[in-house]
């Protein structure tokens, strides 16, 4: 484990190595417990670099066999090795052959860093520092080398060998139960996108041809029994490749696209060249086992990591800085992707809500930092959701600042000129430059500013002038090293709506750039107004979520009522029921009740019952802000149990006063056969009938609690049943005992369905539930070293129930601690993620920050040795 106090490292330090790697060959002999590695590597000194330069190589726990310069071994004081540094002294040639030998237990590899082993098939995972746990290396994104892997292994027990890019030859070691496979790929990359995989697997492919016309294989390998379950993740794989080649004009490069589902993976997958290895819980799908996010959640991932191989394979990042140059881009392209295949609106609105509930809270917190970072202790703790979201957050900005052919022009040139590099931001931001014409200097400051900007919008409407007139202000709080914020280039997409809901017109604008429906804000403060403007209108203001910030205005309920039935953009109809909820539940947490109430309901009811929408909008509209979005809002002084209350309440208003209504609805809605169909628009009536279910479980009728358990007993599907238990848990409903044994009993031998058994229980809102966590924790699915199993228990109770997480008596702060430091020995990233739970203790009501603090304190005090991650989480949070 690296547990040493380094000091940071820092964007300005970047220095080229010396060295160049022109061609990298590896050989392994895979044994669990005894695997050796001979890396072969072609050194050349870079042209300008000094002939003393010593050649200095990256390791982590590493144990070395030996080294040869040009097939001959260098003698001990020759070079100096230590676990983690391989540093041998000016090479006399300009070129030569390193050979290292180096040797690894695979199965006590309980990081999941590198080499590993997971229910009995070896694994890797290199991103970003794991190939240093492989063999000494300029471990490092931009470094890049064409590989060749051979592997070795027992041929009974590890069937399936597989490396990156195509298979060149494989056969049987003569005389041995051992056989080989030898791996090329030309394709020059990192080492970080370095992969192997031996083990006894299943498969199943798919012939795919290309726009140009090149056959490629696909195959996705699972454990045997899985295979059908894998047909979801083909058939997304497939679309994501059309796709690429249509709208991004991107083909695949090699002959072989191969896809590993693994169940012990840190994170969600990953884009190793030709070789993608998967969390399996972003493979495997049936309709008994998986929920509709989770089929749409397969669907980006599987999209993610492919388009991964142009954003980030082909062109990858100069250093980790950089990290949001093939992150942000890549999740920009997965949501478009996803936003072509299903609903437009509805997508964006998910990506907002995710965006809200995960980066908004670490950009306003100890954790805040730029979108390219300038400095990291653990590059680790990067992989946040302001590298992902928020950076493709700026990507979209950008699209909507150069219009769609712009922003298309400007990707073809970045593909162009940096195929086969390892680029910067400056580099990406350069190619739309030069391709459009445009000056994005200004919009640098959003990679290196942190923090979410609030605009503040006035409207005042002067009927006699005709004019509309709009103050807009921009401001955005100080955080960690960066007291002082400047005004940044904000786009605002917008409509001036009237009565009827049609957008007005206006004669000319003055006080801001307006590029037809895209508003500039580029200064701290903006007077804008809008000539020739007959009939008061209201400002539909951010429209599709145009920029990543949060929006003050002075409009009235009144006005966001109206903006919620009318408005012609779908976003910002849910936006202002979202607005309108979020201020009764606020004022019923303060223990005022807002006379709009019974308006917003009625204009739920309604839109309900709009067949002319989406049914996945109309159940996103339903959907009440969470409590954890509340405590945003609230921002400071936070008592999660008030906000737990006011939440209940008016779920319960709702359900009364609509209970008739909504339960003819639901009936209405049930499925007219048993034949279930994963799609979008079927996905989107399960959504709604299932919110609606929601309103009518929390109403208190006991025909309503009955109708709960009556969905879960006749479900035929994950979503129905999970939905159902989720309400029978948490509103404490008749039936619930049975209907945590019932699933129990039909899923116990399947991982990924306990995981959301689990995850119920740990995010159960009632006083015990920390008991359950702890007894859950003991069940004989449940596991301390895979991460899935951690995240579904730990992970969602601190992170995901909000009031018993936060008990006033400290008692989940103290849990949290004890966990983390705990699962830190085994998995120090697994650690430093679940610990990112304490990132918003700040806003809490003075009692609980104070718990929150000592238990934090606690964990650097322990006197246990810890993690650079988790050191690094725990240091910064307080
Ligand atoms: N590049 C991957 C994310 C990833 C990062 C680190 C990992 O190490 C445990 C694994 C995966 C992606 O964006 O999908
Ligand atoms: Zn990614």
């Amino acid at each position: 484990m690296r547990s040493e106090n380094a000091a940071p490292i820092l964007l300005k330090d970047y220095q080229p190595t010396p060295y160049l790697i022109e061609k990298v060959d590896l050989d392994f002999r895979l044994n669990p417990t005894h695997t050796t590695v001979r890396s072969k590597l072609t050194v050349r000194r870079r042209e300008g670099a000094a002939a003393t330069a010593a050649i200095e190589l990256d390791g982590d726990d590493l144990k070395l066999d030996g080294v040869c310069v040009d097939d001959i071994p260098l003698a001990e004081e020759e070079y100096t090795a230590t676990p983690d540094r391989l540093m041998i002294p000016a090479p006399a040639a300009e070129r030569f052959e390193l050979t290292i030998d180096t040797s690894l237990d695979p199965s006590k590899n309980t990081q999941l860093m590198g080499l590993y082993v997971s229910s009995g098939t070896f694994c890797t995972q290199c991103e970003a520092e794991g190939f240093r746990r492989i063999t000494y290396f300029y471990d490092r994104p931009d470094v890049l080398a064409p590989y060749t892997t051979r592997m070795t292994a027992n041929k009974k027990a590890y069937p399936v060998l597989l490396g990156n890019g195509n298979l060149v030859e494989s056969g049987d070691v003569t005389g041995t139960d051992e056989h080989y496979a030898v791996w090329h790929d030309p394709h020059p990359k990192p080492s970080y996108l370095f992969a192997l995989v031996a083990g006894n697997l299943a498969h199943i492919s798919t012939d795919y041809t290309t726009s140009s016309g090149s056959p490629v294989k696909l195959n996705i390998y699972v454990e045997h029994g899985n295979e059908t379950r894998a047909d979801w993740a083909m058939d997304s794989l497939v679309r994501s490749m059309r796709w690429d080649e249509q709208v991004f004009g991107r083909e695949y490069d090699l002959d072989v696209f191969n896809v590993v589902a693994i169940s012990d993976f840190n994170m969600g997958a990953m884009e190793n060249k030709g070789l993608n290895i998967f969390n399996d819980k972003y493979i495997l799908a049936d309709p008994d086992t998986a929920s509709d996010a989770d089929y749409a959640g397969i669907e980006s991932v599987v999209a993610h990591e492919y388009f991964h191989n142009w954003t980030g394979n082909r062109i990858t990042c100069r250093d980790w800085f950089q990290l949001c140059l093939k992150e942000g881009l890549t999740v920009f392209r997965d949501q478009e992707f996803s936003a072509d295949e299903r609903s437009r609106p509805v997508k964006r609105i998910a990506d907002v809500q995710r965006l809200k509930a995960a980066q908004f809270p670490e950009d306003g917190g100890p954790l805040a930092h730029p979108v390219r970072p300038e400095q990291y202790k653990e590059i680790n703790n990067f992989y946040t959701a302001t590298i992902y979201e928020k950076g493709a957050e700026l990507v979209r900005m950008i699209k909507t600042l150069l219009g769609e052919r712009g922003f298309r022009k400007g990707m073809d040139l970045y593909f162009e000129r940096h195929d086969g590099e390892a680029a910067t931001i400056e580099d990406f931001i350069k190619s739309f430059e030069d391709a459009t014409g445009t000056d994005l200097r200004h919009f640098m400051l959003w990679y290196s500013q942190a923090g979410t900007p609030t605009v503040t919008a006035e409207a005042t409407y002067d009927a006699q002038a005709q004019t509309l007139t709009l103050t807009l202000s921009q401001e955005t709080r100080p955080t960690p090293n960066q007291p002082q914020k400047k005004p940044l280039v904000i786009p605002i997409r917008f409509g001036l709506v009237a009565a009827n809901g049609k957008d007005v017109g206006y004669s000319k604008v003055e006080g801001a750039t307006v590029n037809a429906d895209v508003l500039l804000l580029n200064e701290a403060q903006q007077t804008v107004v809008f000539h020739g403007i007959s009939e008061k209108p209201v400002p539909s203001l951010l429209r599709e979520f145009s920029a990543p910030v949060n929006l003050r205005s002075n409009l009235s309920l009144d006005d966001q009522l109206f903006l919620m039935g009318r408005d012609s953009d779908p976003f910002n109809r849910w936006q202002a029921a979202q607005t309108v909820a979020t201020r009764l539940l606020i004022s019923r947490s303060r223990g005022e009740n807002l006379p709009q109430e019974a308006s917003f309901i009625d204009a739920l009811g309604e839109i309900a019952a709009d067949t002319c929408l989406d049914t996945a909008f109309r159940a996103l509209a339903l959907q009440l802000p969470s409590e954890a979005d509340l405590a945003r809002e609230i921002g400071e002084n936070v008592d999660p149990d008030a906000i737990g209350r006011a939440h209940e309440d008016l779920r319960a208003a709702i359900g009364q006063r609509l209970y008739g209504y909504l339960r003819d609805l639901y009936v209405e809605l049930a499925p007219k056969d048993s034949r279930f169909d994963p799609g979008a628009s079927a996905a989107g009536v399960r959504a709604l009938r299932n919110r609606l279910l929601g309103y009518l479980a929390a109403s208190g009728e006991a025909e309503g609690h009955g109708l709960v358990k009556a969905h879960f007993d006749s479900a035929n599907n994950m979503t129905d049943r999970l939905s159902a238990l989720v309400l029978l848990d948490h509103l404490n409903l008749p039936g619930k005992t049975e209907a945590l044994a019932a699933f129990e009993a039909r899923h116990k031998t399947d991982h990924l369905a306990m995981d959301k058994w689990f995850t119920v229980q740990a995010t159960c809102p009632a006083p015990g539930t920390l008991a359950r966590v702890k007894e859950l924790t003991n069940h004989p699915a449940f596991s301390w070293t895979n991460p899935n199993r951690v995240r579904s228990v730990v992970g969602a109770f601190c992170a995901g129930n909000q009031r018993q997480f936060n008990a006033p008596d400290g008692s989940g702060y103290d849990y949290l601690a004890e966990t983390t430091l705990q699962i830190d020995g085994k998995n120090p990233q697994l650690a430093a993620r679940i610990l990112n739970s304490f990132r918003s203790w700040r806003s809490l009501e003075a009692g609980r920050q104070e718990k929150a603090k000592a238990a934090l304190k606690s964990i650097l005090d322990s006197g246990q040795e810890l993690s650079t991650d988790t050191k690094d989480i725990a240091e910064r949070c307080l």
